[in-house]
């Protein structure tokens, strides 16, 4: 196949980024402005693109080789034009083009808009995913929406978050093909007609799915797969028939709801639910990706039988959970199965990953707003349900997808679902345990365990080219970054001091360039060799930055008794952003910002402590932070953090872990070797005991001096100046304390203190970080796309096959 970065040149590019300019821009070159360049390097790059993307589809369909289907409400992609040069190998060419018209390529690189198309862990992982599935060669289409805004972007007021409108798309993408010839009617409301198997829906109203197809190109330019968006368009700019019959507000209706429809990303918010339209977007979605998904099968002139055999769909959460429903219409509907066909077909094409256990993140409908919305698919899920039952003879009577008026899409998704898996060994083992109990009793071999990855070459290679660097003139070649595994070959190395040296001269450069970045943003220029300390994640209080921050107001505390010690210098980064209905996340980015505000302007400190948060943590911002970091904070409490994708980027480039055996915590401290990771707090067991205790919070702040003055210093006001600001916080650490902060604290602090011993050993400490790199490899996607491959999908062979086909060998 193709192999672009052989055929391609500095001039090359260089021409072809000036024709863009002129002929696609129509400007030229002195007028030029840096989003112009952007724009038309972009397109030069996408040029290359597409004729891997062509070869790609043809062999698919040529090989009839299963293909899979990645249903996700989000697609957390960042930025892509410079993954795309990247994986092209086009970096140093692109600088050198853009370097003789005198434009700065790093400016034109950032000055592409994020498409923030995801909260968080879960958008990325689709994202990193659709990277390795293109890598390896899997041929895949990744289905979503295609949302005007994306995630909020955040900004902080006096300390308080506020959220404003992220327009992502308000110039030009060059990266997305409009397809106005895939379009579906996708309908919604109204009634259902006849009481025989095939029923007649009338929808009330009805919004035109338009396809917007972007290409994903895999490492080295070998293949690229296709993400579609799907946008809301008016079935008509105007019904026009109903306005002549009078019906004023029914026309306009129509054309209102698909303005709305892929308008914006929902915020991830538990506590938020039952909202009309966010039920309307799933079912937008998936119906319009399974009929494209059946007319392109159908297109294929094979019989229905053989579905199971080319397709495959992969539910990212139960979010797409009404795919099994909508599949099961079609092949009624369309392809002329009876029902019990369909549904059982429905199970050899579906799949279901579940990304939480916490209860109140289950997804639930009302039965009334899910017939009211989709009349027809609550009768379906009603017979799915009994379908179940019957094909279940033992099930227990209590085990339902449908409970006291709600439908519970976890439940539903894994009746339907060939494979359901976890995200990590620990999180699969409690779903069997816990909200899956009866299920996998059922179906014992319909769990399995998938651990999370994520991409290298976004993550290590393309984040890190200082560290990247190292690892290739190391290794002698570049083949790491597609063979990760292959990082353990820098374990002698760890013992070769100058080596070592080298290791950590990589390291300071990152956190050189951080310490001038935060500069610019905050006005905070920290030490490059203090010891920076990073929590980047959504703000949960299962996630507990509050831990975190109780642990900075102590060591800020005991520098202040004790200014004369030999404090370790610490820069405590944090990051990410409160779902704007979270009321208690909203109150710990207030307080982290409070407490960065007292911290940072105490002549007592020296340096010795800082507390830096940028506002808008983003996927940029991680690839900012990530390779500066020598401590990663992961220390959810045990059983909460269904894996964790950050904990892998961190430790990956050479941040030393302190964490709680929590999500996939539990299998890197595997592979690093438990002496290269800083473990504390309770385990999941413990956590179990430890909650049926009454007063267990004041128990530990009995025990803890430290934990006792450092609530206190928040409940006096001193941050933030008044004592009321904190009450609701303070009341919580005091009393409920839901997620054990005040238990896990002791052991936290020492665990730190330990910390500050170790970094002040910098060999010892580069070792260790070292190790942490070199034993990492098994976390890239790439692994974990090929157990999907084998232990969810059913396509060893076909991997096979398009391996060779990769290799420039016919197909066998
Ligand atoms: C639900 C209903 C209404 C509005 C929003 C939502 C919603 C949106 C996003 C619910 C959940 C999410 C995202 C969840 C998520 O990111 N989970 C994380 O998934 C990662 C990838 O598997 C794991 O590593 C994390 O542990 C998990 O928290």
């Amino acid at each position: 196949m193709t192999q672009p970065e052989m055929s391609a040149t500095p001039k090359d590019i260089a021409q072809s980024v000036r024709d863009h300019l002129t002929f696609s821009i129509g400007k030229d070159a002195p007028h030029a402005s840096v989003h112009d360049w952007r724009v038309a390097l972009s397109l030069a790059v996408r040029d290359r693109i597409v004729e891997p993307w062509f070869a790609s589809t043809r062999a698919t369909y040529d090989g009839k080789l299963k293909r899979v289907h990645y249903l996700s409400m989000e697609f957390l992609i960042g930025r892509l034009l410079e993954d795309s040069i990247v994986n092209l190998g086009l970096d140093d060419m692109a600088r050198e083009a853009l370097h003789g018209f005198g434009v700065d390529y790093d400016e034109v690189i950032h000055d592409e808009p994020e498409a923030a198309l995801g909260n968080g862990g879960l958008g990325r992982l689709a994202a990193c995913y659709m990277e390795s599935m293109a890598t390896l060669g899997c041929p895949a289409y990744g289905y979503g929406l295609r949302y005007e805004h994306g995630l909020f972007r955040q900004r902080f007021d006096h300390g308080r978050q506020v959220e404003t409108a992220e327009n992502w798309l308000k110039s030009r993408n060059p990266w997305e093909f409009e397809r106005p010839e895939a379009a579906y009617e996708i309908g919604f409301g109204g009634w259902v007609e006849g009481d025989g198997p095939r029923k007649i829906w009338h929808p009330a109203e009805s919004v035109i799915a338009a396809a917007y197809d972007m290409p994903v190109i895999g490492w080295r330019g070998r293949w690229a797969n296709t993400l579609r968006l799907w946008s809301g368009k008016p079935v008509q700019e105007f019904d026009l028939e109903r306005f002549n019959r009078g019906e004023y507000v029914a026309a306009g209706a129509a054309e209102s709801l698909a303005r709305t429809i892929t308008r914006v990303l929902y915020p991830d918010d538990s506590t938020e639910a039952g909202k009309e339209l966010r039920l309307k977007q799933e079912y937008f979605f998936t119906a319009a990706s399974v009929r494209d998904i059946m007319r392109r099968f159908a297109s294929g002139d094979e019989s229905i039988a053989a579905l199971p055999d080319r397709v495959a769909i992969q539910m990212n959460d139960t979010h797409p959970s009404i795919a099994g429903a909508e599949l099961v219409r079609v092949l009624i509907d369309d392809f002329g199965q009876e029902f019990d066909a369909a549904a059982d077909m429905a199970v050899r094409v579906l799949n279901y990953t579940n990304h939480t256990l916490l209860p109140e993140a289950l997804e639930t409908w009302s039965e009334g707003l899910f017939r009211k919305i989709l009349p027809r698919h609550m009768d379906l899920v009603e017979r799915i349900d009994d379908h179940h039952k019957r094909r279940n003879p033992s099930r227990p009577w209590e085990l339902s997808a449908i409970h006291h008026g709600q439908v519970h899409m976890g439940t539903l998704a894994f009746m339907q679902s060939g494979h359901v898996n976890g995200v990590s060994a620990l999180h699969t083992d409690l779903m069997k345990e816990t909200v899956f109990h009866d299920l996998n009793r059922l179906h014992p071999d319909r769990i399995v365990n998938v651990t999370n990855g994520v991409t290298p070459r976004r993550w290590l290679y393309s984040a890190n080219p200082t560290l990247a660097g190292l690892i290739t003139e190391t290794l002698g070649d570049e083949e790491w970054v597609d063979h990760l595994d292959r990082l353990k070959r820098l374990e002698p190395s760890a013992d070769d001091s100058a080596w070592l040296d080298r290791y950590a001269a990589a390291k300071r450069s990152n956190k050189v360039a951080l310490s001038n970045w935060l500069g610019e943003r905050l006005g905070i220029v920290p030490d490059p060799d203090a010891l920076f300390d990073v929590q980047i994640k959504r703000i949960h209080e299962y996630k507990r930055q509050l831990l975190n921050v109780l642990e900075t107001i102590s060591r800020w505390d005991e520098i202040r008794q004790n200014p004369g010690a030999d404090w370790q210098p610490r820069v405590k980064i944090f990051g990410g952003k409160a779902a704007p209905g979270y009321v208690v996340a909203k109150e710990i980015v207030h307080l982290i910002n409070d407490v960065a505000a007292v911290v940072n302007k105490d002549p007592a400190m020296q340096g010795r402590l800082i507390v830096a948060y940028p506002a808008n943590y983003n996927v940029s911002m991680a690839v900012r932070l990530i390779p500066a970091a020598d401590l990663s904070e992961q220390i959810s409490t045990a059983g909460k953090e269904a894996s964790g994708t950050g904990n892998m980027k961190l430790s990956m480039n050479g941040a030393l872990t302190i964490g709680t055996l929590d999500g996939a915590n539990v299998e890197i401290r595997e592979q690093v070797g438990a002496e290269n990771f800083f473990l504390f707090g309770m385990n999941t067991a413990e956590v179990e005991k430890r909650r049926a205790m009454q007063d267990h919070a004041a128990q530990a702040i009995a025990e803890s001096p430290a934990l006792a003055r450092a609530i206190e210093l928040i409940a006096a006001g001193t941050f933030g100046g008044d004592r009321d600001r904190y009450g609701r916080l303070v009341d919580i650490l005091r009393k409920w304390d839901d997620y054990l902060v005040c238990s896990d604290f002791a052991d936290y602090r020492s665990t730190q203190g330990d910390i500050d011993a170790a970094y002040r050993d910098q060999r010892g400490w580069n070792r260790m970080a070292a190790l942490n790199t070199a034993r990492m490899g098994w976390f890239s996607s790439d692994r974990s796309i090929r157990d999907y491959m084998s232990r969810v999908w059913d396509m060893e062979a076909s991997d096979e096959q398009a391996a060779r086909q990769r290799a420039g060998q016919p197909a066998g």
